[in-house]
């Protein structure tokens, strides 16, 4: 089947084509003209799944599955969760920049330690939605792990090279491809999406 990955974000594209069987073939927000921005403004990670995924099926007509992530801190209360992507951009005046983002975490995790807190556990949470004939479905892919001091490796992207997930000794970052999908948030989230659509006989 075809069905369209409604985001903007190349590196998701790539995970996530990894991950497919063939008989599953990605149309892109290109493919189907859709090139303006798509709204993001709810305040939680599965409503603004939700959104980006009913905004492509109502306005381009079309089957598709959108992903919202988020790293989400436990000494930061949860933060920058829904914000991820924006996190920095209010205190650093960058826009939508990983280096920046990663630089607030790590130092909003030393004003914590400087207070005695020294929790760095952390999760990386996707949730996929979904939309197939006007029906919206969900799926979660959740990884936990704990935020390094100082951000390590070139590949994968975002908040990766700040991120090592348990039982590991290195970060997401440090990791090739297809050893961050054996294990990632993304990964699971996408086999949840594969498990539903064979069930449903779309693939
Ligand atoms: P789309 O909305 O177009 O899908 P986006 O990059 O804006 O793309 P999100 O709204 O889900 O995606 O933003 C999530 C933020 O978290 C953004 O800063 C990403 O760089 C980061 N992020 C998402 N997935 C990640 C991953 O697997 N590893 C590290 N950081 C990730």
């Amino acid at each position: 089947m075809k069905i369209c990955f409604a985001t903007n974000n190349s590196k998701k594209i790539e995970e996530v084509t990894a991950a497919l069987p063939p008989t599953i073939q990605l149309v892109s927000l290109k493919e189907i003209n859709c090139t303006e921005e798509i709204p993001e403004t709810t305040p939680t990670i599965e409503g603004n799944s939700e959104q980006k995924a009913m905004y492509v099926y109502q306005n381009y007509n079309t089957n598709c599955f959108a992903d919202d992530t988020g790293l989400e801190i436990e000494a930061l209360n949860g933060e920058p969760g829904v914000s991820s992507a924006m996190y920095a951009d209010e205190m650093m005046g960058s826009y939508r920049d990983s280096t920046a983002n990663m630089s607030l975490v790590l130092q909003n995790l030393n004003k914590q330690a400087q207070k005695g807190n020294s929790n760095r556990n952390a999760q990386f949470k996707t949730v996929f939605t979904l939309v197939l004939d006007g029906q919206k479905h969900q799926f979660e892919g959740i990884i936990k792990g704990k935020i390094i001091d100082v951000p390590l490796g070139k590949d994968g992207f975002g908040y990766d090279p700040i991120f090592v997930p348990n039982g590991y000794d290195k970060t997401f970052a440090q990791m090739s491809l297809s050893e961050k999908n054996k294990i990632s948030h993304r990964a699971i989230a996408t086999k949840k999406l594969i498990d539903f659509l064979n069930k449903l006989n779309k693939v």
